[in-house]
């Protein structure tokens, strides 16, 4: 079996009990301390790749949920120092890996600068988890290339960590954690009831977090799938992109609350010219709450699409070309 494939099976079953065995008792850690303390200030989020879509996910959740502001930055650009003033003291830089060299030196330049780094990894033994102030290793096993079930354990912890801090209740993931393996059922019903070999390209729209996970959603089908994806905010889309819309174009909505009725319109829009658009939500093609504590599920139909459209075109979602699961420069 695919290992990316198991990996994004795993989340049916794992979610859960990661949930119930790391998520809740997350609180405890200092980082809630450095949080609060920071609360005041810009707080960094820095990643590359799919660690970058995970570090501007998980900022919009912060700013909803914590009221704080937040910059987001590709690492390189820290680790260059192309980005404009840096002000706060309390850095979030995300890396699976933990050895991608953007990350490494985006954390030693913002050392330097006097912010506190919080190294999120997968690897305890990573450069990241030594290097950084205060290193944030996840207990998640994942050794596929491409990035799946850890970005959305990741997301949902952080998520439920920001929740956390505000003291909101954290009744809505435990419902939506029991819901996770019929959404991984539905999403596998929907995305195998497409007939992919018709599709060359995919587009994903959604606003605000959904925004990010839309971003990933485009990534994980280039990188599995080599076909074309883009993401954009949702009704960013009508202002040019959708000139490249046919009938070979497949769009996955991310619906978002308050927006039904620019979403129908997007979506007869873009089925007049030949696309097939599947929603993401209440009443959606894959139903899902709208609420914003479901970003951590909305990855799920795009890893299995990218998933399902490898197999149909026969390669393999493993081995994507040109990429290694660590960037070095
Ligand atoms: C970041 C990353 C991956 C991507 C690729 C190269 O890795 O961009 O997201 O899939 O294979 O590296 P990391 O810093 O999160 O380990």
């Amino acid at each position: 079996m695919s290992v990316t494939l198991r990996e994004i099976t795993d989340q049916k079953h794992e979610l859960k009990n990661f949930f119930e065995n790391f998520v809740v008792n997350f609180s405890d850690r200092n980082i809630l301390r450095e949080i609060e303390s920071s609360l005041t200030e810009e707080i960094l989020f820095v990643g590359c790749g799919s660690s970058y879509n995970l570090a501007l996910t998980a900022s919009r959740y912060f700013e909803r949920v914590l009221k704080v502001r937040t910059r987001v930055f590709p690492a390189g650009e820290v680790a260059f120092e192309k980005t404009p003033k840096l002000e706060g003291k309390l850095a979030f830089l995300f890396s699976r890996t933990g050895n991608t060299t953007e990350v490494l030196l985006a954390n030693e330049v913002l050392g330097r600068k006097g912010f506190k780094t919080v190294g999120i990894t997968i690897e305890e033994n990573s450069k990241l988890s030594k290097e950084s102030d205060i290193p944030l290793v996840f207990p998640i096993k994942e050794e596929a290339v491409v990035m799946t079930k850890s970005f959305n354990m990741i997301l949902l912890s952080l998520m439920f960590m920001a929740d956390t801090i505000s003291g909101s209740p954290i009744g809505p993931y435990r419902e939506l954690v029991e819901y996770s393996e019929r959404f991984f059922d539905l999403s596998w019903r929907a995305v195998e009831g497409i007939d992919l070999k018709r599709y060359e390209h995919f587009v994903f729209l959604g606003m605000a977090e959904f925004y990010g996970i839309s971003l990933e959603s485009a990534l994980k089908c280039i990188e599995m799938s080599l076909t074309f994806s883009e993401a954009y905010s949702t009704l960013e889309y009508r202002h040019g992109p959708k000139a490249l819309v046919d009938e070979k174009t497949l769009v996955f909505v991310q619906k978002v609350v308050g927006m039904d009725e620019q979403e129908k319109r997007l979506k007869r829009e873009l089925e007049s010219l030949g696309a097939t658009v599947l929603e993401i939500g209440e009443d959606g093609d894959i139903p899902l709450s709208n609420d914003w504590r479901s970003t951590f599920l909305r990855t799920i139909p795009a890893q299995i699409l990218g998933y399902q459209k490898a197999s149909s075109r026969g390669v393999s979602p493993d081995r994507p070309p040109h990429l290694e699961k660590t960037v070095t420069l």
